[in-house]
């Protein structure tokens, strides 16, 4: 609902957590499809709940304001409004008997719901998205996760229109009425809450294909889509025959239903929603096919199908007590669906991507306005709270228990969560005490990384004694304050160390080992190492052990050694980052202080011999000779100087590519071999190594380079190489050929919607001068739609978020082109609105000037007015 400017919206708390006060026992829902309305009848049957505290409690129903109640009914008796009271959107039934049917019909518009939550339409067909609160505004209903429920539903609309109507479970009947309208009927076997609900009515095609469970169990997959998209489907379909033999031998869980589907749809707020046997997808997370999809479009749905689909245990059989636990279900899958893309891929890559965004986006969050802990303690709205906080550093604290129990006693830990809560709503608590249980540990430290939020800092230094052949390191961990939580009490930070001999290579550690994982516990506390002979260069935090900020004092060349020697292929890449960092950290102050850039040649140096080197893993070379981003280096520095980043970056990149140009083109020639597309991690590889080549070569601008990149566009069969060529054309000098390729790209694509959203995200992110001005003529295209989340992400989200020169011009009008964006969006889109809203939440990192215009374009957002929850909360969080 959105607000009035006089009523603030209540804050709900954690601490405030009830049991319901009934349960229910089934759920039956029929729907009546038609173009003006959907009518939707529930009878649900309630039961009085023992355990609540008070059984005078009333029925407590959450609904919208969308919802136009047409009857309710007890057990065949009609009630008047007498008989229950609304309170906001809520509605209460009091003096109820102990058991009782509860008949509701309600009259919806999901033509004209442009939120996309509950039931809406997604290009003519119907859908639904029901996580975390939507199901409220499809009926009167206990809209909470803990109310699980075996749910039957008919769904009933014109076939020639909607010919699939499907749902969640099995299909047992269906039929035909005589107006050319048919049905269809659905049973779920397993209880669910209402947030796993789904329905979809369309005229979609679909492939199929079958799986044997590991007990033996058959089951149809199936993938729905428009038919335009049918040949897009194969990648999907095979990743989530991977997912499901993964998840039997990794953790022992099988499929439990016959049927498994997933829809693909365009309209959708998020990636995709793992509703119980029918699964909802936005098209950009499972649509994939070598000439319309980059290598990391391929990778995004391997990822997404599995992450849906290990929900099925994780999220759906044993499920979250209440929204303040969502990391319960969020953060093990996340881990879950990490794992699995390492296993299929290179775990290392992996790894480096997975930090590169934690550190870079949930870092900036944790230091932002909206910080909150992994287990939020109130929230206003939560959709707010499908963060990086979250999904992403949720995933790194069951990634420390991994390492802190290891593979099999984790694996004993889940096998005891699943067995112990199969069919119950629990709490992050739970899961942490069955790793408690399987490994005797007290788990009550390592409990706090759920309930304090910030990003904890460690300081480490080395001493090294060769009388005693000691070797010391000094640890000292702190957590800055955050705006909901002013101190906190030390972590049980896991920090998996290696220590190198002046060979590089590793010492033997206790029990012979190369990498012990240290506990810090303490404030401070030291850790010594016996029997080293000669002083160590130690390896830290190895495979990014903890989502901390680690310090120690490294040279430049221990870096370099580092890059060159570390057995932990991770913190080889790190060294390389670290060194990086600390080369453009001197720039950016040589910049602001007016001294000339002069790039220190160790840099160079380092890079050039990591592409010499011919041994080396080529998806290795790629990330290490990719520079730190822009966004890191602003998360980094205490306060944003935009240009001086923008500035120092590109002199980086611009002297490198000058040094070594004839290696960045030997390389390219190397890479650049005509094998059939195939997605599998070592052709990823080679052309990410010959893109990234290519991207320093066209550095250089020179004409030659101009030639090649034109030529791998015309060329490309595939679109990672054609769009890499694409970008680099677009976003350099080249202004004529830029506006050629533009035009030829979209003559080419205008029919495949997720290349056009590419096409827009090319021109969105084009540094040059002029950006703003584009962008809205883009809005203007017959290819933009305000309404589809996709479209805005690829033009707006990425405006603002990489396109740092423009978004951030001293004339503010960046800032008012967002907040005229956001005030729109408030109403059509709460979630997407206030989602957009958050490059402008980090005004407190800028300097004077730009801090001034954002904050004024946050308070202009606030008084414009009848304000969404979503964009409340957030404006009022970042206006302290
Ligand atoms: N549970 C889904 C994410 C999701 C959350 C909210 C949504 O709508 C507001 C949609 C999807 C997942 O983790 O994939
Ligand atoms: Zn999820």
């Amino acid at each position: 609902m959105n607000q009035s400017a006089t009523e603030q919206p209540s804050v709900i708390y954690l601490k405030d957590y009830e049991v319901p006060a009934f349960r229910v026992e089934q759920t039956e829902l029929r729907f009546e499809l038609e173009e003006e309305q959907t009518l939707v009848r529930s009878q649900v049957r309630y039961v009085r709940n023992p355990d609540s505290a008070n059984r005078q409690h009333p029925l407590v129903l959450d609904g919208h304001e969308a919802l136009e109640l047409q009857r309710l009914s007890i057990d065949g008796e009609v009630l008047s409004d007498k008989d229950y009271r609304r309170s906001g959107e809520q509605l209460l039934i009091p003096n109820l008997p102990d058991h009782f049917t509860l008949e509701c019909i309600t009259r919806i518009e999901p033509q004209n719901n442009t939120a996309l939550e509950g039931l809406y339409k997604s290009d003519g067909m119907f859908c639904t998205q029901c996580e975390a609160e939507g199901f409220r505004r499809i009926t009167f209903y206990q809209d909470r996760p803990d109310v699980m429920a075996l749910f039957e539903s008919t769904i009933v609309a014109d076939k020639q229109r909607y010919p699939v109507l499907l749902s969640n479970g099995n299909m047992v009947d269906a039929g035909e009425e005589d107006d050319g309208r048919h049905w269809v009927k659905w049973q779920d076997p397993f209880p669910k809450p209402a947030y796993l609900f789904a329905l979809v009515g369309g005229d979609l095609q679909f492939i199929e294909d079958r799986y044997t469970t590991s007990s033996g169990r058959h089951v149809v997959l199936k993938i729905f889509a428009e038919a335009k998209d049918l040949d897009k489907l194969e990648y999907a379909m095979n990743s989530l025959k991977h997912s499901m033999r993964w998840d039997e031998q990794v953790y022992g869980r099988e499929y439990d239903l016959d049927i498994f589907m997933i829809v693909a749809v365009d309209f959708f707020n998020m990636g995709a929603m793992e509703n119980k046997g029918l699964n909802i997808f936005n098209t950009s997370c499972v649509l994939a096919h070598p000439e319309t999809t980059v290598d990391a479009g391929f990778q995004r749905v391997e990822g997404v199908v599995a992450h849906e689909y290990f929900h099925n245990w994780s999220g759906n059989r044993v499920t979250c007590r209440d929204w303040f636990q969502l990391s319960l279900k969020e953060g093990f899958t996340v881990f879950r669906d990490s794992q699995f893309s390492a296993d299929m891929n290179s775990a290392t890559v992996k790894r480096i991507e997975d930090v590169t965004l934690l550190r870079t986006a949930q870092f900036a969050e944790d230091a932002g306005p909206m910080a909150h802990p992994v287990r939020p303690a109130s929230f206003i709205e939560i959709s707010n709270f499908y963060t990086l906080t979250v999904y992403e550093k949720g995933c790194e604290v069951v990634r420390m228990l991994h390492t802190l129990l290891g593979a099999q006693t984790f694996r004993k830990g889940s096998d005891l969560y699943f067995d112990r809560h199969d069919g119950q709503a629990v709490t992050t608590d739970d899961f942490v005490q069955a790793m408690a249980d399987v490994s005797g540990r007290d788990m009550s430290r390592f409990k706090l990384w759920y309930s304090q939020s910030g990003t904890p800092q460690v300081s480490v230094t080395g001493e090294y004694d060769a009388q005693s052949q000691r070797y010391t390191l000094h640890m000292q961990q702190s957590c800055p304050a955050t705006p909901d939580m002013a101190t906190k009490q030390p972590f049980l930070i896991p920090v998996a160390v290696g220590l190198l001999d002046p060979g590089g290579e590793d010492i033997p550690l206790q029990g012979g080992e190369t990498t012990e994982v240290l506990e810090l516990i303490a404030t401070e506390q030291s850790f010594v190492f016996e029997n080293i002979p000669v002083e160590p260069i130690p390896s830290l935090l190895r495979g990014f052990s903890a989502p901390v900020k680690l310090k120690f004092p490294y040279s430049r060349e221990q870096l370099v050694f580092l890059m060159q020697h570390d057995s932990d292929g991770f913190n080889r890449w790190d060294a390389a980052q670290q060194l990086a960092v600390g080369i453009m950290s001197e720039l950016i102050a040589d910049h602001q202080q007016g001294r000339e850039l002069i790039l220190d040649p160790a840099l160079v140096d380092a890079y050039q011999q990591v592409l010499s080197d011919t041994e080396l893993d080529r998806a290795m070379v790629a990330k290490v000779l990719t520079l730190p981003s822009e966004a890191y280096l602003s998360e980094l520095a205490e306060v944003i100087d935009v240009d001086a980043i923008y500035r120092v970056r590109r002199f980086v990149r611009d002297s490198i590519a000058n040094q070594l140009e004839t290696l960045f083109l030997r390389v390219y020639q190397d890479n650049n071999t005509a094998e059939p597309y195939s997605p599998d991690a070592a052709s990823v590889a080679r052309r990410s190594l010959k893109n990234l080549a290519l991207a320093y070569l066209m550095a250089t601008e020179k004409q030659e380079y101009l030639q090649l990149a034109l030529q791998q566009y015309r060329q490309a069969d595939n679109m990672t190489d054609s769009q890499a060529a694409l970008t680099l054309i677009v976003h350099s000098g080249f202004v004529q050929q830029a506006s050629e390729v533009l035009d030829d790209f979209y003559q080419r694509w205008q029919n495949e919607s997720l290349v056009v959203n590419q096409w827009l995200a090319v021109q969105a992110s084009d540094p040059k001068e002029g950006a703003l001005a584009r962008v809205q003529a883009l809005q203007q295209h017959p290819a933009y739609d305000g309404a589809n989340p996709n479209k805005i992400r690829s033009l707006i989200s990425i405006f603002c978020a990489q396109n740092m020169l423009n978004f951030h011009n001293t004339d503010g009008s960046g800032y008012r082109f967002l907040a005229d964006q956001i005030i729109v969006l408030n109403k059509q889109n709460p979630q997407i609105a206030s989602r957009l809203l958050t490059p402008l939440t980090r005004w407190k990192r800028y300097p004077q000037e730009r801090s001034a215009l954002m904050k004024a374009e946050l308070e202009r957002i606030r008084s414009s007015g009848d304000l969404s929850r979503d964009v409340f909360e957030v404006l009022s969080k970042s206006l302290v």
